[in-house]
């Protein structure tokens, strides 16, 4: 049973907390899962409480099985339900709430709104262009700027709010409130009760923050109440439609956490996503000069793109699947069994106690992955793909409780790359070593690149250029 589940060497009180470095939780879970790939199950303890972590392939293939398992918010998501509520993300599987609004939500992240959606994003794409072509021959901390782009992109698409970032050069304050307060979500786990008790400062700090992302939402809802229009997007969904197996529609509560869970989980993991696709195409030129060359081939000179575009950069769809197998942004995903249960022959579960599936760990794992740490974007060629072990790659979670807006990302992300390299010779900023930033999400903490543009006589021979030269220099 539990008892038996292997773990590192533990400290009475603190239990495993001392060894958590101060970067973070989810990175030092990297080096675990990897003294614990055999048998791919381990636990830590957190003062007295125990967390439970899962990355061979085989045990998560049984943790998928929705026939015995199902989405439990584990402590994370908990803390996060003090803003977002029964929202999707937060609520729990048997929340009438979660059932109404997926079933409310769902038409629009169809294919068919992806199209609705796709100039929007374009727009928003713009704007990072003509910054980015202003600040030309300079560097610039991508990050922010991917941030800007994603959150302007959800709240535009979902809600028809435009936030306008991009004509500022700080980060909009809901943006800071709302990192602090999932930072000091992510910050709850590792922290002891008597720690906990005194942390006032960051309590008092948490609740400011909650005031000022609600005081956000209720403007844009307040916003569209007053002004109605004819949309099919989210919001006009939340407001207006209903639930066609109850009948009902969401009330103003729920309403309010929806949005906000839309505006979380819509920006900061694509925008994360992103970077780090990035740093992996600046460590490898081989890559890099694959990707120029299909967008010169799909995008030649200044193509507008379209969304039919997309279907063809396949190229840079292998680049993101690769990305998000070393570097999924949503890290973990917990899960409890609906009775008591063994995995794997010998593991014992306690009814609705959530288990994590620790996404980096099984994407990373040898029995599902040869040279593992490669970042190796043939493992998406079809054929390769169709071989892949069925539960080795997680990025969007599982089952019903998978990610609702995996396509809405896809688009977003795969637009963007094109876009940037269709304008823009990038690089990276000599020797780069990565560091995670974690809120409850991942990103490379302080990545630059470097931008130039383009010029016209250098479009058709740039991948070549980048493949001959051997590195990724400007
Ligand atoms: C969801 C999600 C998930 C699952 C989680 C759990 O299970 O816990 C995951 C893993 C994810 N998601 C991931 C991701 C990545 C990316 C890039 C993304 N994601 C993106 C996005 C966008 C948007 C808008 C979104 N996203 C959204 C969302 C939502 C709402 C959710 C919840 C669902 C349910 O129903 O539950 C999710 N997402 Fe994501």
């Amino acid at each position: 049973d539990i008892e038996s589940i292997p773990a590192p060497r533990a400290l009475p009180l603190v239990g495993n907390l001392h060894q958590i470095p101060k970067a973070g939780l989810i990175g030092h879970l990297l080096q675990v899962s990897k003294d614990f790939v055999d048998p791919g199950i381990f636990k830590l303890r957190f003062g007295a409480r125990v967390g439970l972590f899962v990355t061979h392939p085989d045990l998560v293939a049984e943790l998928c099985d929705e026939t015995r398992f199902r989405k439990i918010p584990g402590p994370g998501l908990r803390v996060v339900r003090k803003f977002a509520g029964d929202g999707l993300f937060t609520a729990f599987s048997d929340e009438a709430n979660w059932g109404k609004a997926h079933r409310i939500l769902l038409p629009a992240f169809a294919q068919r709104a992806m199209r609705g959606y796709f100039d929007l994003i374009l727009e928003v794409c713009d704007q990072l262009i003509a910054k980015w072509s202003a600040r030309a021959g300079g560097e610039l901390l991508v990050a922010d700027d991917f941030t800007r782009l994603t959150l302007d992109s959800i709240a535009i698409a979902g809600f028809g709010h435009r936030f306008d970032s991009f004509a500022h050069d700080e980060l909009d304050p809901f943006l800071e409130s709302l990192a602090s307060a999932l930072g000091e979500s992510l910050n709850v786990i590792t922290r002891l009760p008597i720690q906990q008790r005194f942390a006032k400062r960051s309590t008092a700090q948490f609740d400011a923050d909650i005031v000022e992302m609600n005081a956000l939402v209720d403007g844009i809802i307040a916003e569209r109440r007053a002004n109605p229009r004819e949309a099919k997007d989210l919001l006009n969904l939340m407001i207006t439609a209903v639930d066609p197996e109850t009948g009902e529609g969401l009330d103003d509560l729920n309403i309010r956490y929806q949005v906000l869970t839309f505006l979380i989980a819509g920006h900061e993991t694509t925008s994360g996503l992103l970077t780090f696709a990035f740093m992996e195409m600046l460590k490898d030129p081989a890559v890099l000069a694959q990707a120029y060359a299909e967008v010169d081939r799909v995008l030649p000179g200044d193509t507008r793109p379209q969304y039919e575009h997309l279907a063809h950069l396949k190229v840079i769809e292998r680049i993101v699947k690769e990305t998000q197998r070393l570097w999924p942004t949503a890290p973990a995903f917990s899960v409890g069994p609906w009775e008591d249960t063994v995995i794997g022959g010998k593991w014992r579960l306690r009814k609705d106690r959530p288990v994590n599936v620790y996404a980096p760990g099984l994407q990373r794992h040898p029995a599902a992955w040869s040279d593992p740490e490669d970042f190796d974007i043939d493992r998406w060629l079809p054929e390769a793909e169709a071989a892949h072990h069925p539960h080795a790659y997680k990025p969007f979670g599982n089952g019903a409780r998978a990610c609702i807006g995996r396509q809405f990302a896809l688009v977003e992300a795969k637009l963007a790359i094109a876009l940037i390299l269709q304008k823009f010779q990038v690089a990276e900023r000599r020797g780069y070593r990565l560091t995670l930033k974690e809120t409850l999400s991942i990103k490379p903490d302080d990545f630059w690149v470097r931008v130039k543009l383009r010029q016209p006589h250098e479009r058709l021979s740039i991948g070549e250029a980048v493949k001959v030269g051997g590195n990724s220099e400007v």
